[in-house]
């Protein structure tokens, strides 16, 4: 877990109450004081037992010290398992377009301008992995997740070595039905030592009988070597918001203009008053299994709402395209850079999770965006791939490839 080292200050604070996406995610710096204050014992229940002695951790005996394992090996595993798989097993064909991209007003800003954009047709998963998928994965090539190795004391100067230990960001609301200020992260987000896609509301829980939702706590380096393991690759910001829409250009919602249709909610997402007062009326508290909710026009299910979702571009606060150009085939831009965290690199993540509330937050509305610390994950936090077509076999066909290839 790379981040700067940071207190919670007030300016900190001040940022946050001016800004809604940001009351629903924790920053890098952000996130530092939530391991300090983890670490140091100022949290409390079951977390704070597991950590004040500064000796639990997250892992069984099968599991192992996960922290002493090479990752040279691993790659060469993945390397390897790459060649076995099946790749487009549960994927969709997204056939290529143009399409407006962007939102004006979005949570932070960032998301304009609105300009046009052509992608090439390629296959993407059907729903966000799963823990089932995951665990394949971590099966085959013993991969081990950063949020289960312990954390580099390089990143964390001024806490001392035995206080860090392997963890992860957990949704961890108050109990009650207290009115909760919206602007301090730490009401909600705790850094729970344990917590893992193995484990991911801690030590004590499971993804036993789980395994159909979707994975959780992969920072982008995970979510990479799943990628990769299975022969494919992240999606740009570009395709995956193409794909979101799902031929829909201009709409609002996935699904169109309306917020429900017939009276249905179309994702999992937060009705209530966050963070504490969740009145569940899509009929999931926190994750819900893939597939729940209505597919898109391209038969996507979940690219709105339930985990947010990495994408493979290096996150900037607005597109830099100049506006009536039309874009082909973006990848992003050559580096990040969020103003709100100089020097912490960061990904795009799109799609907002089960957290996103009509009250509050706007960023499971396909052209919303967000963005994550690469090695940083959360229990809200996940990924899909997708899959470019072969290249054409006819020398001088067409840059749009064809279904079926
Ligand atoms: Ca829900
Ligand atoms: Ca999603």
């Amino acid at each position: 877990m790379k981040v700067v080292c940071g207190t919670w200050t007030p300016a900190a604070k001040g940022i946050a109450r001016d800004d809604r996406e940001r009351r629903l995610r924790p920053t890098a710096t952000l996130l530092t004081s939530l391991v300090i204050a983890a670490t140091s014992g100022m949290i409390t229940g079951s977390v704070n037992a597991q950590t004040t002695d500064g000796s639990a951790g997250p892992r069984t005996g099968s599991e192992g010290d996960s922290s002493t394992r090479p990752r040279p090996a691993i790659q060469s595993n993945l390397e390897a398992s790459a060649k076995t798989a099946t790749k487009k097993e549960g994927m969709v064909w997204v056939p290529g377009g143009t399409f407006w991209m962007g939102m004006v007003n979005a949570p932070s800003r960032d998301a304009e301008p609105i300009h046009q954009v052509t992608v090439d047709g390629f296959w993407m998963d059907r729903t966000e992995v799963t823990n089932r998928q995951f665990a394949e994965f971590v099966k085959a090539t013993g991969y081990v997740t950063v949020a289960e190795l312990k954390p580099d004391p390089k990143d964390f100067p001024g806490v001392p070595v035995e206080k860090l230990v392997a963890g992860s960001i957990v949704f961890t609301p108050p109990k009650g039905n207290q009115t909760v200020p919206l602007d301090d992260f730490q009401a909600w987000w705790s850094y729970v030592p344990g917590a893992s896609w193995r484990h991911p509301d801690g030590p004590s829980s499971t993804i036993e009988g789980h395994e159909t939702e979707p994975v959780v706590h992969v920072c982008f380096e995970d979510a990479e070597a799943f990628a990769k393991w299975a022969g494919k690759r992240l999606p740009s910001e570009a395709e995956w918001e193409f794909a979101a829409r799902g031929g829909l250009d201009r709409k609002r919602y996935v699904w169109g203009d309306e917020t429900r249709r017939d009276g249905k909610w179309q994702a999992n997402n937060f009705q209530g008053r966050f963070p504490n007062q969740n009145a569940v009326a899509d009929g999931y508290e926190k994750l819900a299994p893939v597939g729940r909710f209505p597919a898109n026009g391209y038969g996507l299910y979940d690219m709105s709402g339930n985990v947010w979702e990495w994408c493979a571009d290096w996150y900037q606060p607005s597109y830099s395209v100049d506006v009536g150009a039309t874009r082909v085939n973006p990848r992003g831009p050559a580096s990040s850079n969020d103003p709100a965290e100089p020097g912490i690199p960061k990904r795009v993540q799109r799609g907002g999770s089960f957290l996103c509330s009509d009250m509050y937050c706007t960023n499971y509305l396909p052209g919303a965006r967000g963005k994550g610390a690469t090695d940083s994950g959360a229990s809200h936090l996940g990924f899909r791939c997708v899959l470019s077509p072969d290249p054409p076999r006819t020398p001088g066909a067409g840059s749009h490839a064809k279904k079926g290839d």
